[in-house]
């Protein structure tokens, strides 16, 4: 029953009247869609702005009375005549909304709307030959379905990941429409599921676009510093339709190189290309390289630094160098505005805040953000966790959500492969430790090494507590560990379990031979809310308080001689559904050290200077 009631209207409507594979709802979570990696340095016609939108609940748009698909849905975009037949929707009288952006902030009356939203527009076109024209959707949560000129021509799953369709063969020339149905409906089968500790905003909530290129095409690289020499930047080139002996050309200006490769029958070319006095890509040094890849017409100038993380023991090596990673968990919400985080401007605040808070590190939580974010990241010098939402208790039993999970692992290492401040791949978050669970997410971290064995893979895990004489001691030795490179742990001492002081008395007992990451820990406060000076003993939910959690955590993590990282929770407060204490929560997660508004809390002021002064971790 909850399943039932729980799943897209969409989705189960389509099911129930026997349509298991209708046209427009396959069951393949990646039908006809494709990735074009680094699209923002593509020749591309913006379609951010105001679309016209309705709101429909019921899928009026899709479905009959009698709950048959429609042949005159709202896909059809129909001119409506008074004078006609009646007609229940008007695209051209409908009202907007912007894009990107979540709709939940952009209208009152949409702040807890979960279901389908129609969004259409009209742009012109002037066709070129030879050229494809590719509909480009940065996010969308969660579930897309796109028509052009009516034709139906894909759909996507997974709320924040891009995609391509493309639209070449139902454009025209003059003026022409793309109409899509964006459904946000939590689903039981869904990566995340029914559960989650974030607002579920739905919506084209990042940029859109039309990109043109030619026939064949680069649509997707990866240029790094080889593992084992690192005088040599290795990988390939893969240019779509190209058939074998495709010329290839990789340069990289500053460095003097310039290498040419064919593509081969599979269309990829290999890349070597041997460097000297190359500077690597650090916290301290940032150095990024403008790097140009062309392929016959198309041509592609990225900016891409060089560096290799691995492990030895339970070290992190950065450019063969231990490292400490001093990190702040960070959500994709607006600061001040609140609502999902897409400018450039939201971006600068939050990273600004990383930096000031003396960070070399960020854990982007629980999905892939913005591709500012990695990239601004990449400027900045702040390396990287970024994770997929395979957050708490999926259906792991389900093939089919496992390769929606798939889907979403491999769209995130796909964009942002290019990216040197990615060091981590996250494949879960605080999932239930059962059989299923771990072969399902072993399976995640094979295909994660698969796809990029430049990069170390983790998971934030739960751990185990046994009480002791003196206090309590954390176990960490869930399964999945053995396929990790790095162990996250997350624990809330302080919080969900004792009082602050118990990190005092808190052993560490680590059963894998691994670095560890303290993921997430923290507490709530309200910014503004104070204990009455002297109080030694500050209630929950006070700055006070959150500043205590803070003090007696640094000291406990500082005893853990494995840790190699930490990224409390949370840089800002977020909105969240689950929490509900009326003048205290108000369906935020108040675990930030900064409010949404902006204020720093006390605790903030704790961690920056561990961080700044480098009391909290081993120094590198
Ligand atoms: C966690 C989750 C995170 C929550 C946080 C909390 O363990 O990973 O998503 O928001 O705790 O505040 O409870």
């Amino acid at each position: 029953m909850q399943k039932s009631a729980t799943r897209s209207i969409l989705t189960a409507s389509l099911l129930a009247v026997g349509f298991n594979t209708p046209a427009f709802c396959q069951t393949s979570p990646q039908a006809n869609t494709t990735l074009l990696v680094d699209i923002d340095h593509r020749p591309s016609t913006s379609l951010n702005g105001d679309w016209r939108t309705i709101v429909d609940q019921y899928s009026t748009g899709i479905y009959t009375l009698h709950q048959e698909l429609r042949k005159d849905g709202f896909f059809m975009n129909a001119p409506f005549d008074p004078s006609g037949h009646p007609q229940d929707y008007n695209f051209a009288n409908a009202a907007t909304l912007r894009v990107p952006g979540d709709w939940n902030t952009q209208r009152p009356e949409l702040l807890y709307y979960e279901g389908p939203i129609w969004y259409e527009k009209d742009f012109q076109h002037t066709a070129v030959s030879n050229k494809h024209t590719f509909l480009h959707i940065g996010a969308a949560n969660y579930r897309t379905f796109v028509w052009v000129n009516t034709k139906k021509i894909c759909e996507h799953e997974g709320g924040f990941t891009p995609f391509d369709c493309d639209i070449t063969a139902a454009l025209h020339d003059g003026s022409n429409f793309v109409v899509l149905s964006v459904d946000s409906t939590r689903i039981a089968e869904g990566v995340p599921t029914l559960q989650t500790d974030w607002w579920n905003y739905g919506g084209l909530t990042r940029d859109v676009s039309l990109v043109e290129v030619p026939d064949q095409f680069i649509d997707d690289y990866d240029l790094h510093l080889s593992r084992t020499d690192r005088s040599v930047i290795e990988g390939y080139v893969h240019v779509e339709g190209a058939p074998a002996g495709t010329p290839v050309t990789v340069t990289i200006p500053e460095l003097h190189a310039k290498i040419e490769s064919t593509v081969d029958a599979n269309s990829r070319a290999a890349i070597s290309i041997p460097t000297k006095s190359l500077s690597l890509w650090s916290p301290e040094d940032p150095k990024l390289y403008k790097v140009e890849i062309s392929s016959g017409p198309d041509k592609i100038e990225d900016t891409i630094g060089f560096r290799t993380i691995e492990t030895r023991g339970t070290q992190i090596l950065l450019n063969g160098k231990p490292v400490f990673l001093r990190g702040i968990s960070i959500h994709a919400e607006a600061p001040y505005r609140t609502g999902r985080a897409y400018t450039q401007k939201d971006v600068d605040t939050l990273l600004g805040w990383a930096k000031e808070l003396g960070c070399n590190y960020v854990r982007l939580a629980h999905y892939p953000h913005d591709e500012r974010m990695t990239r601004t990241a990449d400027r900045l010098g702040l390396m990287v966790w970024s994770e997929i939402p395979d957050y708490w208790a999926l259906q792991f039993d389900n093939q089919a959500v496992l390769a929606k999970s798939r889907q979403q692992l491999s769209e995130m290492i796909r964009r942002d492969r290019d990216k040197a401040s990615i060091v981590l791949w996250s494949v879960a978050n605080e999932t239930p430790n059962t059989e299923a669970r771990t072969k399902y997410l072993t399976a995640m971290v094979d295909l994660a090494h698969q796809l990029d064995p430049t990069r170390l893979v983790t998971a934030a895990l739960l751990v185990r507590t046994e009480k002791t004489a003196s206090g309590s001691n954390k176990i960490v030795d869930d399964p999945l560990g053995k396929a990790l490179d790095v162990i996250g742990t997350n624990e809330y001492i302080g919080w969900y379990e004792q009082h602050a002081e118990g990190a005092d008395t808190t052993t560490w007992d680590i059963r894998y031979d691994k670095p560890l990451i303290m993921s997430e820990w923290g507490g709530d406060a309200k910014a503004g809310n104070h204990a009455a000076s002297g109080d030694t003993h500050p209630a929950l939910w006070t700055e006070e308080y959150q500043a205590e959690i803070y003090r007696h955590q640094i000291a406990m993590l500082n005893k853990i001689p494995q840790l190699r990282g930490t990224s409390p929770w949370i840089l800002m407060d977020f909105r969240s559904a689950r929490r509900v204490n009326p003048g205290l929560q108000d369906n935020f997660n108040r675990k930030g050290l900064i409010s949404d508004q902006g204020v720093r809390k006390q605790a903030f002021f704790i961690l920056q200077k561990a961080y700044k002064d480098k009391t909290l971790g081993r120094a590198e």
